[in-house]
């Protein structure tokens, strides 16, 4: 059976459970329709529309991966707390933070999540009204703006009390490590395929200095460690169909301490990416700069209320970090047997790691431009 046979068939089957789940959290409803939404690699989501005499309303429905997600009530325990201090911290400043902050259900017992079994792991929350995520970023002035709300997000969690969070993914953005667990996966060689990664391996080792050096800063307690998102796609924020305005930051399963170098880094790799993050054709994948800027502008601003000047200046190094990150991990997923990350095809991963070693590699051509274009915003 291929691949894409069995995922259709898996997503059916929890499909099957939604009406199940949300009685757990206490709604009720005469009808409902759900509507797979695509985006994530991990986990399985699903938009439900519940109607009954009373109101019509809208709500996501997620099933958590728990062979990534290894600590999933630790996460929904973080993820309560976070939002709760956004939520806070809204008020404060007199912003209403209805549809600006996810909003997940409780159920009887106080519980955000609904641990069914071992492989069923749930949660449900609002959806926002009239908003869209995108897997491209197609204007400058969307990408402003989501790279501002990012920016926001960390300084809305600036203060968060960071002994009260569980580091549930450790080491989640650790580029050395990542490293070092794709060369020991190429070593293990459990299903035959590190042998076709023998060249991507040389340059990976070739460019130690470059993905080594964040992690360096850190150890050396140059820069902080902060409250960090640690997944900032493009995909992972709301954004408003008919302002483009970037109105709800997403996916918070990792938020962890970390780099402010890794969220900068981590969205414009996927966002400034002139391909899609698994075009196979490299001739297509480069870092576009205009879109980068457009990044850098909402996000860099944001920052300077919170950050040292070393951690503005670090936060260039986050983008080919990011990216070489990347292109281990996804490797290393190959190299595995695609247990990690969802898979289209044989070579998807693969396919996907190359392409980001070959944006590394652009982004270290281009790193100048990328210092310059920081240091414009970091004034
Ligand atoms: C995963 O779930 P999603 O697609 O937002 C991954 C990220 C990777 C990303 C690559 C928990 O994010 O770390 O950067 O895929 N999330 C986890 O596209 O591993
Ligand atoms: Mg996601």
């Amino acid at each position: 059976m291929k691949i894409t046979e069995r995922k259709k068939i898996m997503m059916s089957n929890y499909y099957k459970r939604i009406p199940f789940v949300l009685r757990q959290f206490g709604l009720s409803f005469d009808a409902f329709g759900v509507e797979t939404l695509h985006s994530g690699h991990i986990n399985c989501t699903f938009k439900v529309s519940l109607r009954s005499k009373r109101v019509n309303r809208s709500f996501i429905v997620q099933r958590i991966n728990t062979y990534v997600f290894r600590d999933p009530v630790g996460i929904m325990q973080n993820i309560d707390k976070v939002t709760e201090h956004i939520r806070r911290g809204m008020l404060a400043r007199g912003e209403d933070p209805t549809g600006r902050v996810l909003q997940f259900l409780k159920r009887a017992d106080g519980t955000n999540y609904f641990f069914e079994d071992e492989e069923n792991f749930w949660r449900v929350y609002h959806y926002v009204p009239n908003s869209i995520t995108y897997d491209k970023a197609e204007d400058p002035e969307v990408l402003k703006n989501a790279g501002a709300s990012f920016g926001r997000f960390q300084e809305y969690l600036s203060d968060f009390p960071m002994e009260e969070l569980q580091d549930t993914m450790p080491d989640f953005h650790n580029t050395p490590k990542r490293m070092e667990n794709l060369f020991c996966a190429c070593e293990r060689d459990a299903v035959g395929r590190a042998g076709e990664i023998k060249g991507e391996i040389a340059l990976l080792k070739e460019h130690e200095k470059v993905w080594g050096r964040l992690e360096k800063l850190r150890a050396e307690g140059k820069i902080p460690v902060r409250v960090t998102h640690n997944d900032t796609k493009y995909n992972n924020i709301l954004i408003d169909r008919t302002t483009g305005e970037a109105v709800c930051v997403i996916d918070l399963d990792t938020v962890t301490p970390g780099l402010c170098a890794y969220d900068f880094g981590d969205a414009v790799r996927f966002s400034a990416n002139t391909a899609a993050e698994d075009e196979p054709d490299l001739s297509k994948v480069s870092l576009d700069l205009g879109l980068y800027e457009a990044f850098a502008a909402g996000f860099i601003p944001a920052c300077r209320s919170f950050c040292s000047d070393a951690e503005m200046e670090s936060l260039a190094l986050g983008a080919p970090t990011m990216a070489f990150e990347l292109a281990a991990r996804f490797l290393e997923d190959y190299v595995n047997g695609d247990k990690y990350f969802k898979v289209s095809h044989a070579t998807h991963n693969l396919e996907r790691g190359r392409n980001q070693l070959a944006l590394a590699l652009d982004m270290v051509a281009k790193w100048d431009e990328l210092q310059r274009i920081n240091r414009i915003f970091a004034k």
